[in-house]
């Protein structure tokens, strides 16, 4: 139908368009203001489009356990080099505890035991980086939107900012510290999970232990790991460089949809 047609086109572009500013993934990002200035373009055309295409509620394509990748590349931050995160993998995670606060009435801080013991999703489905690779893999965890209603959104409430236990370029100021920011349309979809194990084992240091962020509908740098924190906020401006990520500071898109 046409319909497909031109969504599929729109979101083919989408993603050639990173190929031919010579973006290669999650590596060096040049610095370039036109660079940047074109990555905003394309977000807003990205996002409108998909906005008015593809329903926000979408679900991502999911797939059998026949077709989970042999291999899954970790990538980006493979462990987190700090000495409180060394401590929490000796213990099995029994002292890690991800906070959830900023705009909620009632902040949070829960065990890994108390999120195994929250209604849990599986999905099997496929992640994209934007380096080119992409791999499917089993996902179990418990649903991001339930539990920010059992948190009470204040007024305002606009984002989810994950942060993350890595610092994937070392900042003395902090700055380097991996994070990332979905809105709230995304955190209540229904595959966006905290996961928790992958392919049927808990989730490796690797791929981000002890939970890290499924969000489908997206690329792979929007999947925080080593997650230590939620916080909800009403605005992106004083979060680093305010573009509402790691990548997305250093010029890459921050709606990222697939
Ligand atoms: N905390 C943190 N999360 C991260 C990254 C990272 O470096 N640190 N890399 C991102 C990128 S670019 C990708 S493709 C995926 C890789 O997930 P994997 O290591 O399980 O393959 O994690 C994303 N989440
Ligand atoms: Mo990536």
């Amino acid at each position: 139908m046409t319909f497909s047609i031109t969504r599929r086109r729109l979101l083919i572009g989408s993603v050639a368009g990173f190929g031919a500013i010579g973006l290669t993934g999650c590596d060096a990002v040049t610095q370039n203001t036109n660079v940047e200035n074109v990555l905003e373009m394309a977000e807003r055309l990205t996002m409108g489009g998909q906005r008015l295409l593809v329903p926000r509620d979408k679900l991502a394509r999911e797939f059998s356990e026949a077709d989970i990748s042999p291999t899954f590349k970790p990538n980006g931050s493979t462990a987190p080099d700090s000495e409180d995160y060394a401590r929490m993998t000796a213990s099995g995670f029994a002292d890690w505890r991800l906070k959830i606060d900023g705009l909620v009435e009632r902040p949070v801080e829960l065990s890994l035991a108390d999120l195994k013991r929250l209604p849990s999703r599986t999905q099997i489905t496929r992640h994209d980086c934007v380096e080119g690779w992409s791999a499917i893999g089993k996902w179990i965890g418990t649903p991001l939107g339930p539990l920010l209603q059992g948190v009470r959104l204040k007024p305002g409430a606009r984002y989810a900012v994950f942060h993350c236990a890595d610092e994937l370029e070392p900042r003395l100021d902090g700055s380097g510290t991996y994070c990332e920011s979905i809105d709230l349309i995304d955190a209540f979809h229904p595959q966006t999970i905290l996961a928790y194990a992958m392919n049927g084992k808990d989730l490796e240091v690797a791929h981000g232990a002890p939970l890290r962020l499924r969000v489908e509908r997206h690329l792979g740098y929007k999947h925080a790991k080593y997650l230590m924190r939620i916080e909800i906020k009403d605005s992106l401006a004083g979060l680093w460089g305010g573009k509402g990520g790691f990548w997305e500071d250093r010029g890459y898109e921050w709606y990222a949809g697939i």
